[in-house]
């Protein structure tokens, strides 16, 4: 009977043990991983009714079974499709994947295992008609309003999420910059918007089409200035800002697309510049976000005497019109130039960095080329 119940108390006792450890493990963290692939040649309509039950069961299923049976499956919680829409060529499922790790590792590291393993498990999936090249894991510059630029200085005040990646940095909470949301926690601006101070607590940032009121605000933990940056130099005018904790992606924050450090972009083409900077040049940075429309300047067009001439130097661009008006100002400093790909997705081109006043004849836009810097972002960022 003794015998009996000290066993019987240590099994008890045992058990209790191995549940806090469970529970209570120290650094398991849960995890929430947005991934889309596409149905094609599918239909369903709306985000009810049986045939999207049917859809949302088996894509559900599908999601269960790659990560069951994979290398992450002691990591694997469970899954969810929070949306399927249709599209031109099939429906779209959007779902949430659920995972428990230990907050050694970095996310940018699981991030690449968890996409691999669902591309790779997409691709042999015969069964079921998914598109392998539309399986993305927290996809980059996608928006959810159509473009309608019209026709900063002279532009336009944007839509609710038409530039989620929009960023306001702000020294003790006043507007002082723009800046671009790359990933959950990383920002790209400019170097001299740190000119004055680079100390990670005197700065926070927010998010939304308004500076007042944000959608939301963060601290910035750290700040990262280009080494090589020397005020009043404008060469390696670019910084890297991370904040926590995370934000949550949704319709009006999420992040842009990096381009790749071999890309390149034609004079000419139409890119697209926002901020809350001044309307022109020695006015007040703006509480509702604008956007305008411009054009990429060739350097032999810029370098011209009567344009910049020998100001432009390497890791630099011009952007705007030699006949003025539509161009960036004071306070749009650290925001983004970006463009879109055939597929609407958008990337990261350049930073506003400088301009001999704002919208004048002959004096575009000076901007940061960030496919100049692009292994600089990757070697403090990871991205
Ligand atoms: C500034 O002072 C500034 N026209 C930013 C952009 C431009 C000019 C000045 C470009 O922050």
């Amino acid at each position: 009977m003794i015998v009996l119940l000290v066993v019987l108390s240590l099994t008890v006792v045992a058990v209790t043990i191995g549940l806090l450890v469970h529970f209570l493990a120290p650094g398991q963290k849960i995890e929430y991983y947005h991934g889309t692939f596409k149905f094609s040649d599918l239909q369903v309509n709306g985000n009810s009714g049986q045939s999207s039950t049917y859809l949302r069961a088996i894509s559900e299923n599908l999601v269960d079974e790659i990560f069951r049976d994979s290398a992450l499956q002691k990591h694997y919680v469970r899954n969810n499709v929070v949306r399927l829409t249709p599209e031109d060529d099939g429906v779209k499922a959007d779902v949430i994947i659920v995972f428990q790790f230990p907050s050694t590792e970095q996310r940018v590291v699981r991030e690449k295992r968890i996409q691999s393993i669902l591309y790779q498990r997409i691709r042999n999936t015969r069964a079921l008609p998914i598109n392998t090249a539309s399986v993305e894991l927290n996809g980059c510059g996608k928006r959810v309003v159509p473009l309608i630029v019209n026709r900063i200085m002279s532009g336009d005040i944007a839509a609710k999420s038409a530039w989620p990646w929009q960023a306001s940095l702000q020294r003790n909470n006043i507007h002082q910059c723009g800046a671009t949301l790359v990933s959950n926690t990383w920002l790209i601006t400019a170097a001299h918007c740190f000119k004055n101070s680079a100390n990670p607590r005197q700065w926070t940032v927010s998010f939304g089409t308004t500076i007042n009121p944000p959608l939301m605000k963060r601290n910035v933990k750290r700040i990262i200035v280009h080494e090589r940056y020397r005020s009043p130099a404008r060469e390696y005018d670019i910084a890297a800002v991370q904040f926590s904790p995370r934000v949550p992606f949704n319709d009006d924050i999420r992040r842009i697309c990096l381009p790749r450090a071999s890309a390149t972009f034609q004079p000419n083409s139409t890119v697209y510049i926002t901020g809350f900077g001044a309307l022109f040049y020695g006015g007040e940075s703006q509480n509702n976000l604008r956007e305008a429309r411009v054009k990429l300047i060739s350097d032999d067009v810029c370098k011209q005497p009567f344009v910049y001439g020998s100001n432009i130097k390497f890791g630099m661009f011009c952007a705007g019109y030699l006949e003025g008006i539509y161009d960036a100002c004071r306070g749009d400093s650290g925001g983004p130039l970006v463009a879109k790909d055939l597929k609407d997705t958008w990337y990261l081109i350049g930073i506003v960095s400088w301009g001999d006043n704002c919208g004048q004849k002959n004096k575009p836009g000076v901007y940061t080329d960030v496919v100049y810097y692009r292994n600089w972002i990757a070697s403090k960022t990871g991205l």
